[in-house]
């Protein structure tokens, strides 16, 4: 690094090109819950994709951990405006999880225990997008971070990655879900400054 470098260090994180507009790096990991962190054990935790037709396609913890596991490291913008670069986890891609699911339905709504849910596209669960990551920086994932398991979404805004993810239901229409209903867009492109409609 030369002195003209460092002279402009500030400015050239504002620049950063994996900085979305209108977003601030962070080095540590805030916390963002709209209640309180519900106890989930994972003896008990079950997560389940449900489909149009009625089908149920149900995991508990033992067989969620006995599918790929995937290393998964990537930048989180959240729409407070902070971001996080870098970021590692280990999850199961949610296309392993619907490799057996059949559905015409392009919607799915998101569910968590405590009662959070969220709305995204089928199309952005998909090809590599998309995961469901139990462990943080070589580590369970944190309770107040989602853990056991929580929707990792890393190109969508961060509400969009349901913390304590319970299930997901496959829906024909993409119908707002709690932050949406309360003012946040129904995509939420962090690229696109998607934050309120
Ligand atoms: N179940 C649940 N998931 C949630 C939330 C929540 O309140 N409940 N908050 C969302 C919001 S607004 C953000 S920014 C991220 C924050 O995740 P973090 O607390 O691990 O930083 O989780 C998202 N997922
Ligand atoms: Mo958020």
């Amino acid at each position: 690094m030369g002195i003209i470098s460092r002279g402009f260090s500030g400015r050239s994180r504002e620049h950063n090109p994996a900085l979305p507009p209108g977003q601030y790096l962070t080095e540590d990991f805030p916390v963002l819950s709209a209640g309180p962190t519900p106890d989930v054990d994972t003896a008990e935790w079950e997560f389940s994709i449900r489909t149009e037709s009625g089908a149920v396609h149900k995991w508990d913890w033992e067989q969620l951990q006995a599918l790929p596991i995937e290393e998964v490291g990537t930048h989180i913008h959240c729409v407070t405006r902070w971001s996080k670069l870098g970021t590692s986890w280990r999850g199961v891609s949610l296309d392993t999880l619907f490799a057996e699911v059949e559905t015409s339905n392009d919607y799915v709504m998101a569910h968590s225990y405590g009662g959070y849910t969220t709305n995204v596209p089928l199309e952005d669960l998909l090809d590599g997008k998309a995961w469901i990551a139990f462990e943080f920086d070589g580590e369970p994932l944190e309770a107040e971070h989602g853990g056991p398991a929580r929707l990792l979404i890393p190109h969508l805004y961060f509400w969009k990655s349901a913390k304590w993810i319970r299930g997901l239901v496959m829906q024909s229409d993409d119908e707002p879900g709690f932050w949406e209903q309360n003012g946040y867009h129904l995509y939420g492109d962090p690229w696109l400054e998607q934050r309120y409609w």
